[in-house]
């Protein structure tokens, strides 16, 4: 992408409106803009940043066994009714009356509609376990939206949902996707700790809420500092057999981890005094065992090895996908902006031509450009240099191409590496070299 052509509103003023750094960040590197409050417009940079986020996600869904569907957003109240959560939710959920007089609701959260699916179609305990995700968007009319999209009304989730026939294969489709979504946190480059949580409007008997360390998060958290350093991609895990799952599980809650609300003095005393960290933290991901609580209310039941029927065994899982992006700027930032995460980030480079019009600067950044066409941002703009600098380290592309016109004529590029401001000078076949293998 031409930066001199991409729809990219960056602001030089700080936004009044944004009290916290990822809300104002997002805002003047222009990857959203607030259309009504809690509601965003995604602008193609920010769009780009959710859809690698999404992408994670995905994969790491897909590597359990979870099967993505797309449900809409908005479902009868009559599903609602079933469950009895229609007027139990409260004003948190948006109420839509049709032209026939029908009552819809735009979704908080997907168990009653999964489960009426599920139902309608599942018939036999030889069918399950079923694992099914969607990623949409979800809209809870929070009474004080705030923080940007970190506190949204309209907000982007990945909830999965899990059919078991009994529970301890509900226990291990629960252990199965807490390896998932410490797989996906370490892949987005955050460190995110599952806790043990309340369960609240969702209900159930075991939870846990992933929190992604931040020092302007919104909980307080106690944690062994075993989890700083663990890498969960080498975690030893059989997947497909329970008792790897539970050892895997064993292992992890092990360690001491605990929002202030769950803290526990005696047992924190236990923890080692040098591997004892507090800090503060954000809720991106939380999920839920509650067994036959929707199955059961909503009369949802597969007939068992016996013949007589049986209410399945659910889990849902949700990541905040949408609230991802502002938790991982405010993980990763410094006073000049963003600091993206290899992976996440709108370009995994950007191309910084320091003289548009130099035959030797506009050659070499073609070229360059050419390598991976589409793949990276060429700031192509006819701007000053230090202008180039501060919007290149604002939006936080994790490497920088610099060519100025003395470089350029003699076939060299300065690389920097935005996370440690590391610069290097390197000859252009270098350079060639690295867009083919970052994009
Ligand atoms: N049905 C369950 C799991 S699928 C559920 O809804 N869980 S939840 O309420 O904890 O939401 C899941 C995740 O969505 C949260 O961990 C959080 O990351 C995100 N989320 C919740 N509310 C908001 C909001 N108002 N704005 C942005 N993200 C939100």
């Amino acid at each position: 992408m031409r930066l001199s052509r991409f729809f990219l509103p960056t602001l030089k003023e700080i936004p009044a409106e944004a009290q916290i750094v990822s809300h104002r960040l997002m805002l003047r590197a222009g990857l959203v803009r607030q259309t009504a409050s809690g509601i965003y417009a995604w602008l193609p940079a920010g769009l780009r940043v959710l859809r690698n986020i999404s992408e994670v996600v995905r994969q790491e869904q897909d590597a359990i066994g979870a099967q993505e569907v797309l449900m809409p957003t908005l479902q009868p109240a009559e599903l609602w009714r079933r469950s009895g959560r229609y007027d139990a939710y409260g004003p948190e959920m948006l109420r839509i009356r049709d032209r026939h007089e029908r009552d819809l609701l735009y979704g908080p959260t997907n168990e009653e509609m999964i489960t009426d699916l599920f139902g309608q179609s599942v018939k036999s305990y030889r069918e399950l376990p079923q694992v099914l995700y969607h990623i949409q968007w979800k809209f809870r009319d929070e009474v004080r939206p705030r923080f940007g999209v970190m506190r949204g009304r309209e907000f982007l989730m990945k909830d999965a949902y899990s059919f078991d026939i009994d529970h301890a294969s509900a226990v291990a489709s629960y252990h199965r996707m807490m390896l998932a979504y410490l797989r996906t946190f370490q892949r987005l480059g955050v460190k995110a700790i599952p806790m043990v949580a309340d369960t609240g409007p969702i209900g159930g008997e075991l939870s846990h809420e992933f929190i992604i360390l931040a020092p302007t998060g919104e909980s307080g958290v106690f944690y062994d500092g075993a989890f700083e350093t663990h890498d969960w991609l080498a975690e030893p895990v059989d997947v497909d057999d329970p008792a790897s799952l539970q050892a895997f599980f064993a292992r992890t809650t092990a360690f001491y981890a605990a929002t202030d609300e769950k803290h526990d003095e005696a047992a924190w005393s236990t923890v080692a005094p040098e591997r004892r960290r507090e800090g503060r933290g954000i809720e991106v991901g939380h999920i839920f065992h509650f067994g036959t609580k929707y199955t059961g209310s909503m009369g949802v039941s597969v007939s068992g090895p016996d013949g007589q029927p049986v209410f399945p065994q659910m889990g849902s899982y949700g990541i905040g996908v949408s609230r991802l992006v502002g938790a991982i700027i405010e993980a990763s930032h410094d006073e000049a902006g963003i600091i993206w995460p290899d992976g996440v980030a709108p370009f995994p480079a950007a191309i910084l031509n320091l003289k548009p019009g130099d035959a030797a600067c506009d050659a070499l950044c073609e070229r360059l450009y050419a390598a991976a066409p589409g793949r990276l941002l060429l700031d192509d703009r006819a701007e000053r240099a230090g202008v180039k600098f501060n919007d290149a380290d604002l939006l936080g592309h994790p490497w920088q191409f610099v060519v100025g016109p003395r470089g350029a004529a003699a076939g060299r590029v300065e690389l920097k590496r935005r996370a440690t401001g590391e610069r290097s000078e390197i000859d252009a076949s270098d350079a060639l070299s690295k867009i083919a293998a970052l994009a």
